[in-house]
C-alpha cells in the first residue's frame, strides 16, 4: 500500500507540472483529492489492515494529502496571476484617449431670461400664476373686458389683435392678463403673483415687433398698496437685472386697466445717457409699463376697491433680453441659427 501511496504521489506530482490552466489544475485536484479521488480510494482499504500498519499507512496517506494540496495550491497561484496577467493585456484600454464629441444643448435665451426674471420677482414675494403659459386662447371677455379694455378701444380691432374660429370671441391672448384676472376671480388677498408666457398682436414684423413675443406681468393686490411700493418693487427688479448703478425714471403714461399710469426708462446701457442711436439721442430706454390696478379691474373680479388697491406692470422678455445682451433684431430669437443660439451656452 504503502508503494501504491508512493506512485500516486509521483503522478500526481507530475500531473500538476504539467497543467498549464487553472483548469487543467482543478481536474488534477479532482482526479486526486475529491471524495472520489484516488485517496479516498486507498484510504477506504486501511480499515482492513493491522492496527499498526493503519498508523503507518494513516500518518503517510496524510502527509501525502497535505504535500499535494500545497503543492496545488502553490501551482493555482503561479497559473492564476499568469492568466490574470493575460486578460488584463488583452484588455488594457488607454484612458488618455480624446473622448467620442458629443454636441451639447442649451435653453434658448428666451427660457434663460424668463427663468432669470421670474426667480427675481420670486426673490421678492411672487409666486408663478397657475396656468399662466396656456391656454394661449382667451375670451374677449378674459382678454379685454375684465380687463377695462372699452368695446371700441384700437386694441380689440382686428388690425391688432388676432381672432379665431375656436369659439365666438376667441382670441390669441394679447397679454397675460388673463391669467391674473383668473387667480384675482379665485383667491383673496393678499395677491402677489406673475404671469409669464406667450402673446400674440398682430403687427408688420420688422427688426423690433414680432406677432409674438413673451411677456411677464405682476400683480401684487393688498389692503394699503401705494405707488411707492410699485416704485419699490420695479426699482429693485431693475437693480438686479441691470447691475447696481442704472438710474431709471418713471414716465407718465396711459393703460385701460391702470390709473395712474407710468412707464419705466432705464439709462441707455450704450451710452449711459449721453444719447445714441440704440436710445434715439434720448439717453433713455422703455423696459416696462404699469401703474395702479383700476378700481373698475378689482370691482369686476369682486375685490371691494374701497378695501383693497394693487399695482400691475408688464415687459417683454424679448426687449429685456435684447437690452441685456444687445441684440439688434427680434428675429433673431425665432430664426433658430445655431451661430445666433451658441453665444447663449
Ligand atoms: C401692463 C402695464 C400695466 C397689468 C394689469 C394687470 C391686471 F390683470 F391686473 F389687470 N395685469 N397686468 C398691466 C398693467 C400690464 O403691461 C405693459
Amino acid at each position: 500500500m504503502k508503494e501504491q501511496l508512493e506512485k500516486i504521489y509521483s503522478d500526481a506530482i507530475k500531473d500538476i507540472e504539467n497543467a498549464s490552466t487553472v483548469k487543467d489544475l482543478e481536474e488534477v485536484k479532482g482526479k486526486y483529492l475529491s471524495r472520489k479521488g484516488e485517496f479516498n480510494e486507498i484510504k477506504k482499504g486501511l480499515k482492513d489492515l493491522s492496527p499498526e500498519d493503519k498508523r503507518i499507512v494513516g500518518s503517510l496517506a496524510n502527509e501525502i494529502t497535505q504535500k499535494l494540496e500545497s503543492s496545488i495550491s502553490e501551482k493555482f497561484h503561479t497559473l492564476y496571476e499568469a492568466e490574470l496577467n493575460k486578460k488584463l493585456e488583452r484588455e488594457r484600454i488607454d484612458v488618455t484617449l480624446p473622448g467620442q464629441f458629443i454636441p451639447k444643448g442649451h435653453v434658448h435665451p428666451l427660457t434663460s431670461t424668463t427663468n432669470e426674471i421670474v426667480s427675481i420677482f420670486q426673490s421678492l414675494g411672487f409666486s408663478v400664476a397657475p396656468f399662466s403659459d396656456s391656454p394661449e386662447v382667451e375670451t374677449e371677455y378674459f382678454n379685454f373686458d375684465m380687463l377695462n379694455v372699452p368695446k371700441d378701444h384700437p386694441a380689440r380691432d382686428m388690425q391688432d389683435t388676432f381672432y379665431t374660429n375656436a369659439g365666438e370671441n376667441v382670441v390669441l391672448r394679447s397679454q397675460t392678463s388673463g391669467a391674473q384676472i383668473h387667480v384675482m376671480e379665485n383667491q383673496k388677498p393678499p395677491i402677489r403673483i406673475i404671469a409669464p408666457g406667450r402673446v400674440y398682436r398682430n403687427e408688420n414684423i420688422n427688426s423690433r415687433k414680432n406677432n409674438f413675443f413673451h411677456q411677464i406681468e405682476g400683480l401684487y393686490v393688498d389692503k394699503d398698496i401705494t405707488f411707492g411700493d410699485l416704485k419699490g418693487v420695479l426699482n429693485e427688479f431693475i437693480r438686479i437685472y441691470f447691475g447696481a448703478s442704472r438710474p431709471t425714471r418713471f414716465r407718465n403714461s396711459f393703460f385701460p386697466f391702470t390709473e395712474p399710469s407710468a412707464e419705466v426708462d432705464v439709462q441707455c446701457i450704450m451710452c449711459e445717457g449721453k444719447g445714441c442711436r440704440t436710445c434715439s439721442g434720448t439717453g433713455w430706454l422703455e423696459v416696462l409699463g404699469c401703474g395702479m390696478v383700476d378700481p373698475n379691474v378689482l370691482k369686476g373680479v369682486g375685490i371691494d376697491p374701497d378695501v383693497y388697491s394693487g399695482f400691475a406692470f408688464g415687459m417683454g422678455v424679448e426687449r429685456l433680453a435684447m437690452l441685456k445682451y444687445a441684440v439688434d433684431d427680434i428675429r433673431l430669437f425665432f430664426n433658430n441659427d445655431v451661430r445666433f443660439l451658441e453665444q447663449f451656452k
